[in-house]
């Protein structure tokens, strides 16, 4: 490190390594290559927060909402070629391309290194560095990890903040270890050609260049959390899922669950469900412990399967969300929340598809155009998201915050499916289940870029997100019923099954509940299912429908299992099983042999 090259460090009280440390070896490092003007070492601090934001407001990273309405809110308007996550321009960088497996982009190290230095170099000059400390996971928890990421997005830093733990909390975590994930971030001149999201899970690493979107910069999300994460996960024996962690409790007992469904499919309302009317007087009550991701491991004194959130804040959907479907979610964004690329009312309020049934007579878009019901174009991005702490969530579970985590009794696979899936089964056993979610399909979303509605199989809702080759993946799953004495049961749902008129069938949201309590009370050896070849169904008398405008003949349309359509389903799983061509694991195959027999 040159003493020429030193810019300003901008921070009065951030607790700041020594200068012999690696952490400030390796920020020196990135400095030296990225030139910034100014480098500010975030505290994480409520001074801080009104620091940035006032920053961002002054240099037009920001709009500042009305605070009457919206107290601490600002909106966010993205580059819009940059509203979602760019799978194409994703790597995994391992010295063999083996390791990183038929599922994922692949580039050799050295060479990404050099590919990426070459932009990096200099793409700081004339900006400020943000160095952000911050924890995933409860402080003092087993799984809890450092990331100290580097980036030139005020927008990234202040996101940060919400959503992982940020500050001098971070040097207590690390302690005298060198082990950190080391993340180095910038806008660049977001340019979608020169995007890269690179991760090299042999260096604890990750690079990213060309885009600010969450799943692309925000590292404690998709980055380190899942594809860091579950690579160091599979060496260490633990896991990390794209799941929600939900704590469902009724009369004295609480039922810990994880669900995983692809990217805007459910995780978050499910997190936040509130049961309808006569399921609450009854007493049933659901809170949140995590809205997407969840680290898990087996106690060694219960052999049971146990789980943190790693997130503290929630990076959700926008569009659909009012009132009626998620009034939790609501309550997040009522203040302190970055929205992104959502619409802006005339009184600084904002404004998106399904906020309210009917649209406002003007507003202005989320591209920053005048915008009337007449104009023909969605008002919000439909991946318009907000970025809100936990602790704005009047759900947030007890045990959120929780270093030992929560024992967890059933794990949700589903999708997104109009057709051939019913509502609910359950699998036989865990081998099954590893099956049934290895075999997950989804209709893509705008949560990604690329076409949406089309169905790709999406293992564990994990597919763009597993750090290594899916087969060790897979055979990690399988593996992880060895080490507990007893273990989740594993099921799966649709919730957005249609009818010939193209509506859902089921009315979802709140009164999945219904569907909850079945799976519970199947946990606690307490409700009947009949065996199918899929699984263990429930009869139409399992689940409650009271109060619903469902008929029998909706509900066995909802749970039919036509054999000619799962038949074709079987023959869409093709595409999986051909990817993974001979590294199939064994067990796989077996269960996959299992089913065609059964059907
Ligand atoms: P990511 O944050 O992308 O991982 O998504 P997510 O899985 O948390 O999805 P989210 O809960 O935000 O839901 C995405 C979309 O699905 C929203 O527009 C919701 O309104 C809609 N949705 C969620 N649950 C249901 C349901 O039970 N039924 C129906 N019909 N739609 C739902
Ligand atoms: C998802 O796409 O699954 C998300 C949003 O939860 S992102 O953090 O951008 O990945
Ligand atoms: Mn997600």
């Amino acid at each position: 490190m040159t003493t020429t090259m030193k810019p300003p460090i901008r921070e009065t009280n951030a607790r700041k390594p020594a200068e012999t440390t690696t952490v400030q070896q390796w920020i020196n490092e990135c400095i030296e290559l990225c030139q910034p003007n100014l480098v500010h070492v975030c505290t994480g601090s409520a001074e801080e927060r009104k620091q940035l934001t006032d920053e961002g407001v002054r240099t037009g990273v920001f709009i500042r909402l009305n605070q009457e309405k919206r107290p601490g809110c600002y909106l966010h308007r993205s580059n819009p070629n940059d509203v979602a996550r760019t799978e194409q321009c994703t790597f995994i960088c391992t010295p063999s391309q083996d390791m990183a497996g038929p599922t994922n982009n692949w580039m050799e190290p050295k060479a990404a290194y050099s590919k990426l230095k070459t932009l990096f170099r200099g793409c700081m000059k004339g900006r400020t560095m943000y160095v952000i400390p911050f924890v995933m996971g409860p402080i003092g928890s087993p799984l809890a990890k450092v990331g100290i990421q580097l980036t030139d997005s005020l927008y990234v830093a202040v996101n940060m903040e919400i959503m992982t733990r940020v500050g001098h909390i971070v040097w207590k975590q690390l302690g005298d270890s060198e082990e950190f994930t080391r993340c180095l971030h910038s806008v660049g001149d977001c340019n979608p050609d020169r995007r890269y999201i690179c991760h090299f899970p042999l260096d604890n690493t990750i690079w990213s260049f060309g885009s600010g979107y969450g799943g692309n910069a925000l590292w404690g999300k998709k980055c380190l959390a899942l594809r860091i994460a579950s690579f160091l996960g599979q060496q260490q024996g633990w896991m990390a899922e794209h799941m929600l962690i939900s704590g469902v409790s009724f009369a004295g007992e609480k039922t810990y669950v994880a669900a995983a469904f692809p990217s805007a499919c459910g995780k978050t309302n499910f997190a936040m469900l509130i049961p309808p009317p006569i399921y609450r007087q009854a007493g049933w009550k659901v809170t949140t412990v995590g809205d997407d991701i969840a680290w898990m491991w087996v106690d060694e004194k219960t052999g049971r399967l146990r789980a943190i959130n790693p997130e503290a804040g929630y990076f959700g959907v926008v569009p659909g969300t009012n009132e009626q479907t998620n009034p939790n979610a609501i309550a997040c964004m009522s203040h302190d929340t970055i929205f992104t690329n959502v619409a802006l009312l005339p009184d600084g309020d904002v404004w998106w598809e399904g906020k309210t049934a009917e649209p406002p007579a003007e507003c202005v878009d989320w591209t920053g155009k005048p915008w009337t019901p007449k104009s023909g174009t969605k008002a919000a991005q439909p991946n318009s998201r907000f970025t809100a702490p936990m602790i704005n969530n009047p759900a947030l579970d007890a045990s959120a915050d929780d270093p030992n985590g929560v024992e967890i009794s059933a794990i949700i696979f589903g999708g997104r499916r109009a057709k051939t899936v019913p509502l609910v089964f359950q699998a036989f056993n865990w081998m099954h289940g590893v099956y049934v979610g290895a075999t997950v399909g989804s209709e893509t979303t705008a949560a990604a870029t690329g076409q949406v509605g089309v169905v790709r199989r999406d293992p564990m809702a994990m597919l763009p997100f597993i750090g290594y080759n899916i087969r060790d993946y897979l055979v990690h799953w399988f593996r992880m019923r060895k080490k507990m004495s007893d273990c989740p049961r594993i099921f799966h749902v649709n919730w957005f099954r249609k009818n010939d008129k193209g509506q859902y069938i089921w009315p979802g949201y709140g009164e999945n509940i219904r569907v909850i309590k079945w799976i519970i009370d199947r946990c606690h050896g307490r409700a009947y299912a009949v065996e199918t070849p899929l699984g263990w169904m429930p009869r139409r008398q399992d689940i409650d429908l009271n109060g619903l405008n469902i008929v029998d003949a909706d509900f066995d349309e909802m749970q039919k299992v036509d054999l000619e359509a799962f038949k074709a389903e079987i023959a869409g799983q093709e595409e999986l099983f051909l990817k993974l061509a001979g590294d199939l694991p064994k067990e796989m195959i077996f269960q996959r042999e299992l089913l065609i027999s059964r059907l």
